[in-house]
């Protein structure tokens, strides 16, 4: 693997879980593969758990880890290009990323989208220059448009937690107070495309995400209707992709135990954090149906084949 951008880095799935269920098992196996080798973390927004798991997975891998809050820690950047650099940005991308790489083996960004102009955010721009300009591999800590370490953990944690063969799995729109990406959301139907899944989203009508990700996917307007004989129900918020950007209140959509009652006693996943009693209630964040922290467990182990497999390839 050079890069890991996006599902399209990944040349066999299937493949690319057992080996994160044997780095579950066994994470200490290669902990020689990384000695003097480095990661870089470019963090542009905030972090708990991608930060976390990624510096335990290369420890595990002998690694060493510097992280670097673009936004407190060092100059603000530039992307465009032929500008006169008289303003706000002190340092371009351009002499940026070759400079990271310089200094890292292996670089992983984080950057969300502005949420305003949705060609912009949909254009990749920071991950790509990352690419453009670099001369290491880049792996996507959740970028504009994807979160493929968060959908590569859901796929796994899917797997662990199925009780039938093909499990039906909901993805379900909940309320939140502020704009969020689509990010996640894109990413897991790229990836829950690829499974044995019966796959069925939910949303309130007008909130429908691009359909270069929602193409051949069942869309249900009726949140009640979507969950009978759900097995997993993946929450997410998501604010508009039509209208771009918009916050969408339907506090209705938030899930709680009343509406899980028609599922097939369904796990409840979300990607955390998640603000409780907004997006999820505490009856269901607090019942048998959570599996959100054995989720968030597990972005340390597919954080640690991804890059193993990086490192592999290096
Ligand atoms: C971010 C999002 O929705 O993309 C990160 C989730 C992993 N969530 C928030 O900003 C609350
Ligand atoms: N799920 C996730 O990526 O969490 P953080 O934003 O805390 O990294």
């Amino acid at each position: 693997m050079k890069h890991f951008i996006s599902i399209k880095d990944v040349a066999d799935l299937t493949g690319l879980i057992k080996t994160s269920k044997e780095i579950k098992q066994n994470p200490h196996t290669d902990s020689e593969l990384g000695r003097n080798k480095t990661l870089g973390l470019v963090f542009f927004n905030s972090s708990l758990r991608t930060r976390m798991s990624t510096t335990r997975a290369a420890y595990n891998l002998g690694m060493n880890v510097i992280a670097l809050n673009v936004s407190s820690d060092s100059w603000q950047l530039e992307f465009s290009d032929g500008i006169r650099m008289d303003g706000g940005t002190a340092e371009h991308i351009r002499e940026a990323v070759p400079v990271l790489c310089s200094y890292c083996d292996i670089i992983g960004v984080r950057s969300f989208p502005a949420l305003v102009n949705r060609e912009e955010d949909y254009s990749e721009k920071v991950i790509n220059s990352f690419i453009e300009f670099g001369t290491c591999p880049i792996v996507n800590l959740e970028s504009a448009t994807l979160h493929p370490l968060q959908s590569f953990t859901d796929m796994l944690t899917i797997e662990e937690f199925k009780s039938v063969d093909r499990p039906k799995v909901v993805m379900t729109w909940a309320p939140h107070i502020k704009a969020l990406p689509q990010a996640v959301s894109n990413s897991f139907l790229q990836w829950a495309k690829q499974m044995d899944f019966e796959l069925t989203i939910t949303h309130p009508e007008g909130l429908e995400l691009a359909s270069e990700f929602t193409e051949g996917i069942q869309v249900e307007y009726n949140q009640e209707k979507a969950f009978e004989k759900a097995d997993f129900v993946y929450v997410k918020n998501w604010s508009s992709y039509q209208d771009y950007g918009k916050v969408v209140g339907q506090p209705d959509w938030e899930i709680t135990l009343e509406k899980l009652r028609n599922t097939n006693e369904a796990k409840v996943m979300h990607c955390l954090p998640v603000r409780r009693n907004v997006v999820i209630a505490d009856n269901v964040l607090d019942s048998d149906h959570s599996i959100v922290i054995p989720q968030a467990q597990n972005r340390l182990y597919t954080a640690q084949t991804v890059l193993k497999e990086i490192l592999t390839s290096l």
